[in-house]
């Protein structure tokens, strides 16, 4: 493991923060210490001589004092792993010395030219970070601090250049050789190799620079922008491959023209490369002009890709590709300034989604991610502000927060200025900081000033850690309805005290007595607490709120199962729809699982939950892909955070069983319904306007009757699996198989991974759905798989496949025997010295233990001790396992 242990803060400077620490504690960075670097570097070259077990790079770079800064008498390269071979200063050798992992050079003047020599072994980095061999190809991943592991350099994203790059390799082993830019010459070398020399006209930091080389064919098609710029669009696979890949150019195409549409962005090269690679942290990087990808975001066919496969894909290109706009030509000033890029453009991409695919479905999606990734880490130990004021390693905070919670952020803007003007908001903010490394607070002021509104109070959303949770209370006063909303911010690490947000809520009143329905308004809840009149439709108001989740909030009221039943059947608002429902789902099911339900209550609650379940099977007036959406219960994640909010901590075990119960009572009530709609949805063809809809409640039929009457359930999925000409199909009837213990089982298992054995992504997923299922055996099955000949820790989607998605499943991963969290602290402690990144992600999930019933909470802080007690952990695994037991 090569883990800097006195790493540098972004500014360069040896950081302040950490006197107190103690020595094995790698140091905490502060937002708040952010100092301009002291260098500006407009010029860099770089010459690669190219070899998976060594590749020499040389480097020069020309460096200008920054008159914005102070005076500095050195420079701070950063390093990782690094060994300098030569260093010379306008040609000469000069007296370097190494602070750490960092090279300190001595410069007097205003100007110099800078060369260094290093040597590195790409096929030895298991880190998938900095220059790597996989497949026997070579790539990179820089962001956030991986350029320091190629060449010594100020690694911080405010420090923009001009890359010109010379690659050389052996032509056989390297045919293609792509960076970032144009390819400006090339040509052919002594004893085999061959070179190319790349030139990226447009400054950008460090985390931006790629360089892929290997041997890879390319599906091309050029797009025309709409000021006629013809660009080459090239995305670049193994052979094998090729075949798989024009679902992500087409994506690629779609997403050009609607930034150019929607946001007025064109693209600003003549070529646009992205490469699929097998071995990647995480789904894609958008280096600019040549994204490398994970192969999972790339290669889809109805053959070994489902539905949301498709979409994965269409939605990663589209947010890569939107990063040329919110991150390459602006990018951020530090790494706590990170959802400026991130939040920003996953808002973009969420919109691109709902426009190619329907905003309700897409909504929904969206909302069920914010809460099952997002609102746990709100309410747990590695709890953080979308704009993080500290950290130890940013890899850490590439999180659901600051992804998906920044776009909500950005999402709550949009909604109370409207879609006109936050555009004048947006193209202030490209205008002004063109070019530049910004702040949240330059895009906060931008769209201030470019769509007319004051964001003083918002801001506090960047600032403030916490789900907000708002109390409803109304009473009917004349013919309006007083509504009153009381907003509280819990407590979260480091922050106790919390202002009033500002928080958005479309809202409608409807009447369930006239049959009516309300009017929308936005309402705008500024204060801690405050009262609104809404008009009535009738009498029996029945309240729409936080209609299409225009705030990312916990909604906490009083409310009648009719109300509930009426909204979910009535609402003119699909969201509210299906937010009426999961609402009467998750009342009911919290009833049953802190057992306050009496016998004939817990009936009634469910006869009239069946009913509104019966409702959505039989309209005819839902499309199928919002019934899938509608007959999905609230997650075990989504019901075991509503449960620790309450008096009591979350009982895994009484979720779990309450839920199963409710599916098998749903199952048993409407078996017919279920039958019919299964029947139906089997009738429709693949490429059928409706196709995708009728896959969705397919399976979800499935899973229902699998609660209720296992032998028939296992009968129709075998039956599904073997007539499914499609992966969405196959993998839908394989998962319901996988949770029963039944023969159809262990042989369409077999069948499915001799048919897919030399598709990785495809023997991906046969992990998952074993890793995943309600099966009794799953914690020694899971077990097996680990020892499986296909499996391997060293690629980190198969890693995935397994154990996150093992550490996803709430029945194994929390069974009572405290097996699950020992598998998982297993993993990490197996997994850190290989790579880090990846080990640290899964730390959350043992995190949460102080939410949970103490028994296993004891089991989830004892691993997490056990973890600790390992010494010599990464800086990422060690700030998450921290950070998990301090709070
Ligand atoms: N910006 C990259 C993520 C890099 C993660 C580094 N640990 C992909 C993306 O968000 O588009
Ligand atoms: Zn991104």
């Amino acid at each position: 493991m090569d883990i800097a242990t006195t790493p540098t803060n972004p500014e360069g400077n040896p950081d302040l923060a950490d006197a107190a620490r103690s020595p094995h504690e790698p140091p905490v960075i502060l937002r708040a210490d952010y100092r301009p670097f002291g260098w500006l570097v407009p010029q860099v070259k770089l010459d690669f001589a190219l070899g998976i077990t060594r590749t020499s790079v040389r480097a020069e770079l020309t460096v200008q004092r920054n008159a914005r800064a102070d005076h500095a008498d050195t420079i701070r390269l950063n390093g990782d792993s690094l060994v300098p071979v030569a260093v010379t200063v306008d040609g000469v050798a000069t007296d370097w010395r190494m602070d750490g992992p960092d090279l300190i050079v001595p410069l007097r003047e205003d100007t110099h030219l800078l060369a260094i020599e290093t040597e590195i072994d790409p096929g030895a980095n298991t880190q998938l970070m900095g220059l790597y061999a996989s497949g026997g190809m070579l790539c990179t991943q820089c962001e956030a601090e991986g350029f320091r592991r190629i060449t010594f350099f100020p690694d911080r994203p405010d420090v923009l250049s001009v890359y010109t790059v010379r690659m050389e390799g052996d032509k056989a082993a390297f045919p293609i050789l792509l960076c970032n830019g144009n390819k400006v010459a090339e040509g052919e070398g002594a004893d085999g190799t061959h070179w190319a020399e790349w030139h990226d006209p447009w400054p950008k930091p460090s985390y931006l620079f790629a360089l892929v080389a290997g041997d890879l064919v390319a599906n091309s098609k050029p797009f025309t922008t709409r000021s006629g710029r013809v660009v080459e669009c090239n995305v670049w696979v193994r052979k094998e491959d090729l075949a798989r890949t024009d679902h992500a150019l087409e994506s690629l195409h779609r997403s050009m023209t609607w930034d150019e549409e929607v946001f007025g962005r064109e693209y600003d090269l003549d070529l646009y490369n992205i490469v699929a690679v097998s071995d990647f942290n995480m789904g894609a990087m958008e280096n600019k002009g040549l994204n490398v990808f994970n192969t999972k975001y790339v290669l889809a066919d109805p053959d070994t890709a489902t539905d949301a496969d498709f979409d994965a894909v269409e939605g990663v290109i589209a947010h890569e590709y939107f990063h040329n706009w919110s991150g390459n030509r602006v990018t951020c000033r530090d790494w706590f300034q990170l959802s400026l890029k991130e939040g920003f453009t996953v808002l973009r991409d969420q919109l691109f989604s709902q426009d190619m695919r329907g905003e309700a479905v897409k909504r929904i999606e969206d909302v069920r991610i914010l809460r099952a990734a997002q609102f746990p880490e709100d309410a747990g130990p590695l709890a953080h502000p979308i704009r993080p004021d500290s950290y130890r390693e940013i890899s850490n905070f590439y999180t659901a927060t600051v992804y998906n919670k920044g776009a909500e952020v950005i999402r709550m803007m949009r909604s109370m200025v409207g879609v006109e003007r936050f555009r004048a908001g947006t193209d202030l903010y490209f205008d002004r900081h063109d070019g530049e490394a910004a702040t949240c607070e330059d895009f906060v002021t931008a769209i201030e000033d470019g769509a007319g509104i004051d964001l003083t109070q918002f801001r506090h959303w960047y600032s403030q850690a916490g789900t907000p949770r708002i109390t409803v209370a109304s009473a009917v006063e004349g013919d309006k309805l007083a509504l009153t909303l009381t907003q509280t911010i819990p407590a979260t690490p480091g922050q106790s005290d919390k202002q009033p947000m500002v928080i958005p809520l479309r809202v409608a009143v409807h009447s369930r007595a006239a049959d009516a329905l309300g009017a929308e308004e936005l309402i705008v809840l500024t204060e801690g607490q405050q009262t609104f009149h809404l008009p009535l439709a009738g009498g029996d108001p029945a309240l729409s709120i936080n209609r299409g989740f225009t705030a990312p909030v916990v909604i906490e009221r009083q409310v009648a199962t009719e109300e509930l039943v009426f909204l979910a059947a009535r609402d003119d608002d699909p969201f509210a729809r299906f937010e009426a429902l999961q609402e009467f789902a998750v009342n009911h099911l919290m009833g049953v699982a802190a057992g306050s339900y009496a016998p004939e209550a817990r009936a009634a609650g469910e006869a009239a939950f069946v009913g509104a379940m019966r409702a959505i099977l039989t309209d005819p007036a839902l499309d199928d892909a919002m019934r899938g959406e509608l007959m999905m219960l609230p997650s075990e994640t989504y019901l075991f955070e509503v449960m620790a909010s309450g008096v009591r901590k979350a009982d895994p075990g009484a979720i779990h069983d309450a839920r199963e119960g409710l599916k098998a009572a749903i199952a048993s009530a409407l078996a017919g319904e279920l039958a019919a709609l299964h029947a139906r949805a089997a009738a429709t063809a693949y490429d059928d306007p409706n196709g995708r809809g009728a896959r969705k409640v397919k399976t979800q039929a499935l899973v229902f009757i699998a609660a209720a009457d296992p032998a028939k359930a296992a009968a129709m999925a075998a039956a599904q699996y073997d007539a499914a000409d499609n992966m969405t199909d196959r993998q839908g009837a394989l998962m319901v198989l996988c949770s029963l213990d039944h023969p159809a089982r262990e042989a369409r298992l077999a069948h499915f991974l001799s048919a897919y054995e030399d598709n990785a992504l495809v023997v991906d997923k046969w992990f998952s759905l074993q890793a995943l299922s309600l099966h009794p055996r799953v914690i020694e099955q899971v077990k097996e798989l680990a020892n499986h000949p296909q499996f391997t820790i060293r690629n980190p989607n198969r890693v995935r496949s397994l154990h996150m998605a093992f550490a996803g499943n709430p029945k194994a991963f929390h069974d009572a025997s405290g097996e699950g969290y020992r598998m998982i602290a297993d993993l990490i402690l197996a997994l850190d010295p290989i790579n880090p990144q990846t080990a640290a992600r899964f730390v959350p999930a043992l995190g949460r233990w102080r939410r949970i019933e103490p028994v296993r909470a004891a089991l989830m802080q004892g691993e997490l001790e056990r973890i600790m007690a390992a010494g010599n952990l990464s800086r990422d695994t060690f700030e998450q396992v921290s950070r998990s037991l301090d709070a």
